[in-house]
């Protein structure tokens, strides 16, 4: 099967007088939910991120503010701009990503399909590689 870096993911939102936007796990997302995780009162400019992980596959979106996404997926790299809190962008499992020049009010909010586990994550870009060529030949 053919592997995608990324897809933007566009959540229901209804209007009366405020919105109100849903996200569903395995209907908007496609996988089960484990794990909900929020980053705010970020320094102006900020870059995170900086790692792939090998199994957790994540959805992430900017409730407030904006910053942008790289990704990578050691064929193919792309930059995506967030700065709508319904429309999202899903971090399928072995692409490196950055969050780049965040802005000071960013509000993220991260879905995960994997409780939290430190080993889950490739912190160096070089192992990366080395990591996809062995999984994907
Ligand atoms: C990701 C991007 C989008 C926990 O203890 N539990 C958790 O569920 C998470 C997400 C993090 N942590 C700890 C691990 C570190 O000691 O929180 C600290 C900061 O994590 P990190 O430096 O990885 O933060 P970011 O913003 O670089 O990356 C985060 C997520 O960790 C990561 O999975 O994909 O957001």
């Amino acid at each position: 099967m053919k592997r995608r870096i990324s897809r933007s993911i566009h959540i229901p939102s209804i209007y009366d007088d405020a919105y109100l936007s849903f996200l569903e796990g395995e209907r908007h997302v496609p996988f089960r939910i484990k794990r909900i995780y929020v980053i705010y009162k970020c320094v102006p400019g900020l870059n995170r991120g900086h790692h792939a992980h090998k199994k957790t596959h994540q959805a992430i979106f900017c409730l407030q503010g904006s910053f942008d996404l790289f990704l990578d997926d050691g064929r193919t790299k792309k930059m995506i701009h967030i700065n709508k809190p319904d429309i999202g962008a899903e971090i399928p499992p072995l692409v490196w990503h950055e969050m780049r020049n965040l802005s000071g009010d960013a509000i993220l909010m991260v879905v995960a399909s994997e409780y939290y586990r430190k080993s889950d994550y490739i912190r160096d870009y070089d192992k990366f590689i080395s990591f996809i060529k062995k999984s994907h030949g």
